[in-house]
């Protein structure tokens, strides 16, 4: 089934979009077996928060866009999940925010490195780092660790939506600013994170971009403060009282 096939006056239309994205997603190569199993557990997460931006989340964007517009070399970091999810979000995101995007796997084969790159390329990307691998993220066993010298190595600011709590750890012991996506605000991702997103990155991509539309012409003063008066563990909180009350 495409994506059109799905009709939109079913009341979980967008549920059943992205599951047929995932599904298409592991039958072309790109996603891999493993993220129908993290799909799953992302949509218990997304059910219990309503499938919904909490004003948590949409604060924790707006900081995210903060961050990456006033990055020096800020990276959005690429999975087999999220290309299937919203290749195009991506490649907006880092068109608007001046980032790089690399493809960097928690299971790691070159094939589907290329898979995922071309992808990228044929909605719109030009340029999609991970392929060269020729630096290591220190403290990681081999295959996990390997990402570009003049990628995400380099990066001051990466954005890493669905990481692995290992790999999150990792960048942000390497001085990173982590910016992570993930439905739990109980996973070690989000909160080994300079700035937890609790949203599905269906919704949270774009707003994300929608926020760096609107900060383009903010002072770095501006953009400085955003980022300064931003509390992670009370994003935290707010994300998982919601799940536990249902209320914001
Ligand atoms: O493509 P690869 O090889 O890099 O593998 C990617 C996956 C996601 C399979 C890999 O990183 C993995 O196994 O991740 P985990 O440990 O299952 O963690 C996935 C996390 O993402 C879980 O906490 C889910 O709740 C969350 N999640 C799943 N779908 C979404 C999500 N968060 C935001 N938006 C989603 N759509």
């Amino acid at each position: 089934m495409s994506d059109t096939e799905v009709p939109e006056s079913h009341p979980r239309y967008q549920s059943l979009l992205t599951r047929h994205r995932i599904e298409t997603g592991v039958e072309k190569g790109i996603t891999s077996p493993q993220g129908l199993i993290a799909q799953g557990r992302g949509e218990a997460f997304d059910y219990l928060l309503g499938e919904r931006t909490l004003p948590s989340a949409d604060e924790a964007e707006r900081v995210a866009a903060a961050h990456l517009l006033r990055a020096r070399h800020p990276v959005l970091s690429v999975n087999g999940n999220v290309a299937a999810l919203a290749p195009e979000e991506l490649i907006e995101l880092a068109g608007v925010t001046d980032a790089d995007l690399e493809v960097n796997l928690f299971n790691r084969t070159e094939e589907r490195i290329h898979t995922i790159a071309e992808h990228l390329r044929e909605h719109g990307a030009h340029e999609v780092k991970g392929t060269t691998a020729d630096e290591r993220i220190p403290g990681l066993d081999h295959e996990r660790a390997k990402v570009d010298a003049d990628g995400i190595y380099d990066a001051d600011v990466v954005l890493v939506p669905l990481e692995d709590g290992d790999r999150a750890h990792a960048l942000a012991e390497m001085g990173k600013t982590e910016l992570v996506i993930d439905l739990n605000p109980l996973s070690r991702s989000p909160r080994s994170a300079a700035v937890p997103i609790v949203d599905n990155v269906i919704r949270a991509l774009p707003n994300i971009t929608a926020h760096a539309r609107d900060l383009t012409d903010a002072s770095a003063e501006e953009l400085d403060h955003i980022v300064d008066a931003f509390d992670p563990d009370a994003t935290l909180q707010a994300a998982e009282r919601a799940i536990r009350t249902n209320d914001d």
